[in-house]
């Protein structure tokens, strides 16, 4: 998982250690001409002696400026800068070099552009003219805040799932949840995972194939359906999918199941067909949530396609499949930036239990964990 990323934010960080100093600019100060102090008593009175000095020379610039002889103003700050700033400026032009190796990196890890712009414009906000201490790695500070950014783009758009159906079902019964997405992405084996996972916390589920224009789509669901022990609602193949999902709200009704959840066809004749089909699927079934199954191996035709559907048809949230598949991680980073709604699962391989309910930290750590 995220192996190809992993390796070129190491490297990345790797060059920066070793370049730490270069372009780093040193404050205009020497080091405070304080002896190494033997004893805390001797400490204290070095500080007072800085400090006195510091008076001395507030003294002096205050002076200074009654005498409107403003050369010796700097001085107060220049004597300050001796105590307080052992440390160095981190300085716009060596962001500049840091923001664009790392954008390179961002990008061939399939971060969408305008995803790295973002990351980058407030990397260098927070980092030009940050005062790095002495001992302070520029790395681990540049790795922190790359990380801090990340999170705060993945944390924008919350949402949870099991609060979400909780709260729900004192309102209404059923539920009625679609997928859409297409063909080939994990869709149907992610509802089959949402069905498990629904039924391990203890609610009911029908299935709806809703996917009437795949040769063999109904059959795989009916598969799914019967392994986990639950219902499938369908109609023959090229029947009217809201026809089919309405049937299955139905069904739900009159045995009092808690959730429907829908699977809907990857592909029509044409896109046009396509989004009109699912337009007349929500207008007639009226979805209590629309979720965007993709797999996050795609890359940026994932997170294209995430726009493409949630401008025309309109979606809820995503879940991105074939995680453990994704060396790069970029899709998982701008889907829901993109979208600007959030991600609701990680599909983590092929069982029913590999299904990880989508959590920043969870993400951040298994991108950044032993870098
Ligand atoms: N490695 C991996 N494979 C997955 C995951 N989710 C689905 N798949 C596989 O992807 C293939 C296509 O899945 P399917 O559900 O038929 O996709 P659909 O056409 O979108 O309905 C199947 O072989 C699934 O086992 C996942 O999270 N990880
Ligand atoms: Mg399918």
């Amino acid at each position: 998982m995220f192996k190809f990323l992993k390796e070129k934010l190491s490297a990345f960080k790797k060059k920066l250690d070793k370049k730490v100093e270069e372009g780093v600019k040193h404050v205009e100060a020497k080091e405070p001409k304080i002896e190494p102090a033997k004893t805390v008593v001797e400490e204290a009175k070095a500080i007072e002696t800085v400090k006195t000095d510091i008076a001395k020379a507030e003294e002096v610039s205050a002076k200074a400026e009654k005498e409107e002889k403003p050369k010796k103003i700097g001085l107060v700050s220049k004597i300050k800068t001796l105590i307080v700033d052992r440390e160095v400026l981190i300085d716009e032009k060596k962001v500049e070099e840091i923001l664009e190796d790392l954008e390179i990196i961002l990008l061939e890890s399939d971060v969408a552009f305008e995803v790295v712009e973002e990351i980058s414009s407030k990397l260098k906000d927070r980092l030009v003219g940050r005062r790095k201490k002495i001992g302070e790695k520029l790395s681990d500070i540049v790795i922190n805040e790359l990380k801090l950014i990340i999170q705060e783009i993945l944390d924008a758009n919350r949402f949870d799932f099991d609060e979400f159906v909780q709260t729900k079902l004192k309102e209404k019964r059923p539920l009625n949840i679609i997928f859409v997405g297409v063909n080939g992405t994990g869709k149907t084996t992610t509802i089959a995972k949402i069905a498990k996972r629904l039924m391990d916390f203890g609610y009911s589920v029908v299935l709806a194939a809703g996917d009437t224009f795949r040769a063999g789509a109904i059959e795989q669901l009916e598969e799914h359906g019967q392994r986990l022990g639950v219902k499938v609602i369908k109609h023959k193949p090229g029947a009217d999918p809201a026809a089919v999902i309405y049937d299955a709200i139905k069904h739900a009704e009159s045995k009092g199941i808690d959730v429907v959840l829908a699977d809907t066809a990857g592909r029509m004749h044409t896109k046009k067909n396509l989004i009109d089909q699912l337009s007349k699927i929500k207008r007639v079934t009226k979805p209590d949530l629309t979720i965007f199954v993709d797999e996050s191996i795609a890359g940026n035709d994932a997170v294209e396609r995430a726009r493409m559907f949630n401008e025309s048809v309109g979606i809820d949230g995503s879940i991105l499949t074939k995680i453990d598949a994704d060396p790069k991680g970029g899709t998982a980073i701008s889907i829901s930036y993109v979208t600007g709604k959030p991600i609701l699962f990680l599909g983590t391989g092929q069982d029913y239990d590999d299904l990880v309910k989508f959590d920043s930290k969870w993400l951040i750590e298994r991108i950044f964990g032993d870098i």
